[in-house]
């Protein structure tokens, strides 16, 4: 999305990502800086605190479905390649072609073909007609985003899939049934089930799903947590709920989940099961668990941070104390949008920010924009906030940086510095 009136970077041919080699086009929108973290794998290294809050619902699992001889249900994949192709993320879990949630400035595609996954949903379907029917998934997620505390394009999630047969869910001497009918159209959206499936089928499974999040909740957050259900809607799932948890005075969303729709699974050949899924964030709930204030922090290198998580039970109460609170650099940076300002939005302004300032800028605030009102141009102020986690920046280093950040605006954006 270059402007054409501003220069275009020399661009090569090709993206290297994993060393994989990958065609750029007119979709390529990710960013070296993004490319580095694919393969940071956080969720993986020992004590770290994305890792511990893992292992803890893992473990869960394990120990609340086994089969009948006593082995855990579920099996765990969380080592798939963030690369997938559109039709994993997307078409699979019948997202349509016009949703919001596959824009390019919404998501981190690297060409036409491929993106990073923007949910670990993305491997649902492929494992489900490898033949399983319980399994948890587990990685990294890109999502081109704001820029504050709470977010930072890559975030962690495990998703959950389980799917009972008839004779699972009632018994083989029951008479009920699964299936009322085998329309599987059905209108997604309403907080109604689907219409193909049995009232009694649809029950169990809703309350199945609900008492294994709520001991998931009060397993992470004590017996005592105060939770509720939220009525959402996902393309993939109906009817889809959220789960939110009533912590540090306010309400906090830390799961999506529903039951399948039942097309996706007919779709890849499965006909005689039901099941429900969902979707959790880890960073979220790390950040709660541990009273990690900023989410760049699971990112930091420093022995300082990782070394207050080690432990022998993962259910030790840590609570995170800062290493030091360093000073912040405010810079702000006003520009003019490209004539054609269609071709200009925030996340492009973001990440190039993340690419030059990388875990340095903290914060990035939209603070002014107006309309001058004879030219019709358009006028975005940001402010900028810097700051080191582990250090004081100096001047000149900060200066340096910003006004990297403001040449890389004009060159690659098409704006204009006022
Ligand atoms: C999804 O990603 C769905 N794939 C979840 C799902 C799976 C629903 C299976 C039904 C069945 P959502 O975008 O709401 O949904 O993200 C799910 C969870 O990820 C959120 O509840 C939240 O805990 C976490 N999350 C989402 N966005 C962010 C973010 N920017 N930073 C940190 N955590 C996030
Ligand atoms: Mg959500």
């Amino acid at each position: 999305r270059w402007s054409s009136t501003s220069a275009k970077p020399q661009l090569t041919e090709t993206i290297a990502i994993n060393s994989k080699t990958f065609k750029r086009d007119d979709y390529t929108n990710i960013t070296d800086k993004i490319a580095s973290l694919t393969q940071k794998n956080l969720h993986l290294i020992q004590n770290h605190p994305i890792s511990l809050v893992r292992q803890r619902i893992v473990n869960y699992f394990y120990k609340s479905f086994l089969n009948s001889r006593r082995n855990p249900l579920f099996s765990v994949y969380d080592n798939l390649s963030p690369i997938v192709t559109l039709t994993q993320n997307f078409d699979s879990l019948l997202i349509p072609e016009d949703h919001p949630s596959r824009s390019k400035s919404d998501c981190y595609y690297i060409n036409r073909e491929y993106l990073l996954r923007a949910h670990t949903t993305a491997h649902q379907s492929e494992l489900i007609k490898a033949g399983l029917d319980n399994f948890l998934i587990v990685g990294d997620v890109y999502r081109r985003d704001e820029i504050d505390s709470k977010h930072y394009p890559v975030f962690h999630q495990l998703d959950a899939v389980r799917l009972k047969t008839k004779d699972q869910l009632f018994s083989s001497e029951s008479d009920l049934k699964l299936f009322d009918c085998d329309d599987t159209a059905c209108i997604p959206g309403g907080p109604s089930k689907q219409r193909c499936h049995t009232l009694e089928a649809f029950k169990l499974m809703e309350h199945e799903l609900k008492t294994t999040l709520v001991g998931l909740a009060k397993e992470l957050f004590g017996n005592q947590v105060q939770y509720r259900w939220v009525d959402t809607t996902f393309p993939f799932t109906q009817p889809s709920w959220e789960l939110e948890v009533y912590h540090n005075n306010e309400w906090l969303e830390i799961l999506g989940c529903g039951i399948m729709v039942q097309s996706l699974l007919t779709n890849i050949g499965v006909d005689n099961r039901i099941g429900w899924a969902f979707g959790l964030g880890l960073e979220r709930i790390a950040m709660c668990l541990y009273s990690i204030p900023d989410i760049r922090l699971f990112w930091s290198t420093d022995s300082g941070f990782l070394n207050q998580f080690k432990n022998d039970n993962l259910k030790t109460p840590i609570v995170y104390k800062p290493i030091s609170q360093y000073p912040q650099c405010i810079h702000d940076i006003s520009f003019w949008l490209p004539e054609e300002d269609s071709l200009f939005c925030s996340n492009d302004f973001y990440d190039l920010v993340r690419n030059i300032a990388g875990d340095l800028a903290e914060q990035v605030l939209l603070v002014d924009q107006f309309t001058h009102p004879k030219s019709k141009k358009k006028s975005h102020c940001y402010r900028i906030i810097y700051r080191h986690m582990e250090r004081t920046l100096t001047n000149a280093e900060v200066n340096k940086i910003h006004q990297h950040v403001e040449h890389a605006a004009r060159d690659q954006l098409g704006v204009t510095i006022r």
